[in-house]
């Protein structure tokens, strides 16, 4: 609830002012309307008028219907221009920040070396997000800033604001953008400007073992935006005790039960649709046979093992 009513940033307010002017315009008239709706159903009724009077037109009361809401609506656009102009115009010392939607996650790459899956920024500067797709359309929504712009294949979108409150926000993808796409959710992180730079000039991520050679290559071919490595279910099954597990599939000859051994692995990568675990669509899953060496599928499959074996 909270980030429905905070105005984080400074292009917020001029948001909720158009929004809050058409929501009460819009509810004078629902119930103007409906009332007079009542009114003249029951007072015009047949039963009080056995004789209906004949008339053309009524300038007066057509003028009044039609410049009273034309001066509404025009202020309508008044104030929606008036929030939306701003948007556009990105100040000179905006902080770049590129931002890289894909199916089913944010990216955010700060240009130095530094990329992050939550958005941190500094509080009270100016910013302006770069907007990237990888694959389809996305939209980055960050409700609690009142921004949303959408992220387009091969198009340069961007914007920009100043957040003026620090906290944590949330981001949304507002594009339908397929499966996961209510999974693809990220945070904004606002922080002091000395804690913010502190977080930027450090590159290490915390936990900083480096990945197992398999890991490297699961993570490079986006394989964990459909299978999770802590046991939750995604689109696909979970990775975690993979190796050795016990698993129910759909042949072409009927349901069988399998061991996760290294030639089972290897196929589900290469042709995963020869075997389908049970209660998972097929088709979902391409091959990956043209894009992942034997080699690789080896250090992919010796990943499995040692992160069966340590857990
Ligand atoms: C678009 C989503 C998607 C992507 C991307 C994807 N998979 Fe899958 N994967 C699935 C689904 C769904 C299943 C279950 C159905 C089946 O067996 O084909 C599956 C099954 C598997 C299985 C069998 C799991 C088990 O529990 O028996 C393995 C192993 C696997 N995938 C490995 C990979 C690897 C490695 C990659 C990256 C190179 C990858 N997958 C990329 C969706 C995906
Ligand atoms: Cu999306």
């Amino acid at each position: 609830m909270e980030t429905l009513f905070n105005q984080g940033s400074n292009l917020a307010e001029a948001v909720d002012r158009a929004f809050i002017f058409i929501f009460a315009i819009s509810f004078i008239f629902t119930i103007g309307i409906t009332v007079l709706m009542i009114y003249i159903l029951v007072h015009f009724s047949r039963k009080k008028n056995k004789n209906p009077k004949q008339f053309s037109h009524n300038t007066k009361l057509e003028v009044i219907w039609t410049v009273v809401p034309l001066i509404i609506v025009l202020m309508m656009f008044y104030y929606g221009w008036v929030g939306f102009a701003p948007m556009r115009q990105v100040p000179a010392d905006a902080m770049p920040v590129t931002v890289i939607g894909r199916m089913w996650s944010w990216e955010f790459d700060y240009g130095n070396g530094k990329v992050s899956k939550e958005l941190v920024l500094p509080f009270n500067k100016n910013v302006k997000l770069n907007l990237v797709s990888r694959d389809v359309n996305h939209s980055l929504f960050i409700p609690a800033f009142r921004v949303k712009e959408d992220v387009i294949p091969g198009y340069e979108n961007y914007m920009w604001f100043r957040p003026i409150m620090k906290g944590t926000f949330d981001i949304y993808c507002t594009e339908y953008c397929g499966l996961a796409h209510s999974a693809m959710l990220s945070k904004v992180i606002v922080l002091d400007s000395l804690e913010f730079k502190q977080w930027l000039t450090e590159l290490k991520v915390p936990d900083n073992l480096p990945d197992p050679p398999g890991l490297v290559i699961i993570k490079a071919n986006a394989c964990i935006t459909c299978h999770s490595l802590d046991g939750s279910k995604v689109i696909g099954p979970t990775f975690k005790g993979l190796y050795g597990r016990k698993t129910l599939v759909v042949t072409e000859s009927g349901d069988k039960e399998i061991e996760a051994n290294d030639e089972y692995i290897k196929k589900s990568i290469t042709d995963p649709n020869a075997e389908q675990v049970k209660g998972y669509n097929k088709g979902l899953m391409q091959s990956y046979k043209e894009k992942i060496s034997a080699e690789d599928l080896d250090k992919i499959v010796d990943y499995f093992k040692i992160s069966v074996e340590t857990k």
